[in-house]
């Protein structure tokens, strides 16, 4: 197992945590040693302060049964149908402007990479939210393995086609799913690849073997299950721009202030609680990312 890089995101777990998660997570720890040793893409990290979550964690049963994964249903109860993908082996193709393309299978990948775990928010554009542990490694480790060439400005992620995606017969989306970021995004300290939550390796459901996270943008930026990275000079297709280029753009920075046309941003709702809270611009996380884009003022940043 390699692991454990001490260093921070989020602040030390039991003061984020209902003492009973926190409790029951250790005994999971604790007791499964042999299983964790197994497991690739597994992490119990020493949590280092540095960027605080604020809010509690939200309960796994939450955060793994109410999801967004369009490939296989447009209902947020799909994490039964999909078990049936499965997500190892592996294999993620590096494509477009690198120095050379390839693939690799994804266990070489993570005998590359350190693992960590990292507590973040995460917002959704249809105003619901959630606060996870997640396992993996930042997103610069992959930009190195990957070696763009300098004239890669932007990365694309894409996500799996799969016979166990029924959601994929629906013929007006344009699969597969794809989203991307710039290039300096990409490597901006909070870009993630999540490998696992809750010490555990990723469900399918949640977007595993692998998926990217960005905290401070709009959950759909998120691309799941990520079977290629292609580097480009333009901007990428993204799915849901392509689908309603004026409800979603390409930066989909999270800002309270700017309305989804159809909604507010103002506040969001915790899954499991219901609570709701105010929304953050950058969804809390300007003081890491805003300077990403003071030359990009002109851009539609926030949608
Ligand atoms: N391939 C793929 N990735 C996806 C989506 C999707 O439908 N398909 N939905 C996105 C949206 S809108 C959100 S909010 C998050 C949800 O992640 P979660 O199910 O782990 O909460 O995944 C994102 N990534
Ligand atoms: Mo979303």
């Amino acid at each position: 197992m390699r692991i454990i890089r001490r260093r921070g995101w989020e602040i030390p777990e039991s003061q984020v945590t209902p003492e009973s998660v926190v409790l029951n997570r250790r005994a999971l720890i604790g007791g499964t040693a042999a299983l964790l040793a197994a497991a690739p893409g597994l992490v119990h990290a020493d949590p280092n302060p540095k960027y605080e979550a604020g809010r509690a964690l939200t309960e796994e049963k939450y955060s793994t049964t109410y999801n967004n994964y369009y490939e296989f249903s447009e209902s947020k109860n799909l994490w039964k149908e999909a078990q049936g993908l499965k997500t190892s082996p592996w294999t993620i193709e590096f494509a477009g402007l690198v120095k050379e393309p390839r693939k690799i299978a994804y266990e070489d990948l993570l005998k590359q990479v350190s693992l960590e775990e990292r507590i973040y928010r995460h917002r959704c554009v249809e105003a619901w939210a959630m606060t996870v542990p997640w396992t993996g490694f930042p997103m610069t480790d992959l930009l190195k393995l990957a070696e763009p060439l300098g004239s890669a400005k932007f990365v694309a992620f894409e996500t799996v086609k799969d016979k166990s995606m029924s959601g994929l017969r629906a013929p007006l989306y344009p699969w597969p799913y794809v989203d991307g970021l710039a290039i300096d995004e990409a490597a901006n300290e909070l870009a993630f690849m999540t490998t696992g939550m809750y010490g555990k390796p990723l469900p399918p459901q949640n977007g595993g073997p692998i998926r990217m996270t960005t905290p401070w943008k709009y959950g759909f930026k998120q691309v799941k299950s990520v079977v290629k990275v292609t580097f480009t000079e333009k901007q990428p297709r993204c799915f849901w721009q392509e689908i309603n280029g004026r409800e979603y753009g390409f930066w989909a920075n999270v800002n309270p202030d700017v309305e989804h046309p159809r909604w507010s941003q103002a506040r969001e709702r915790l899954l499991g609680t219901g609570e709701m809270v105010p929304t953050q611009i950058y969804n809390g996380y300007g003081d890491i990312v805003a300077s990403l884009y003071s030359d990009r003022k002109s851009e539609k940043l926030f949608m």
